[in-house]
């Protein structure tokens, strides 16, 4: 399952979310969606695993990456 932390005040993680709708990607099936706004346990664990506490942040095994155009392009690899 890919993680994808997300901000929903966030345009580059709603830009990912309409991109993972756009592919058919199913939440909770292809993707689960974790809440990394600001203060958030979530966002603490964005900048434990990848070094900076930015979003969107995908996770998928030994994959991470925090480029909203590098995570769009991972998606399409999936779908
Ligand atoms: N280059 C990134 C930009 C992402 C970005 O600027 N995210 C903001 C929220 S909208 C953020 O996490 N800022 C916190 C920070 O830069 O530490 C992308 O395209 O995904």
């Amino acid at each position: 399952m890919i993680d994808l932390y997300i901000w929903d005040k966030c345009p580059f993680c709603l830009k990912v979310l309409r991109a993972a709708d756009e592919l058919a990607l199913k939440k909770d099936e292809d993707y689960a969606i974790l809440d990394a706004a600001p203060g958030t346990e979530g966002r603490r664990e964005v900048e434990r695993i990848g070094g900076k506490a930015m979003v969107p942040f995908l996770v998928d095994g030994d994959t991470s990456m925090y480029e909203s155009d590098d995570i769009i392009e991972y998606l399409k690899e999936k779908a």
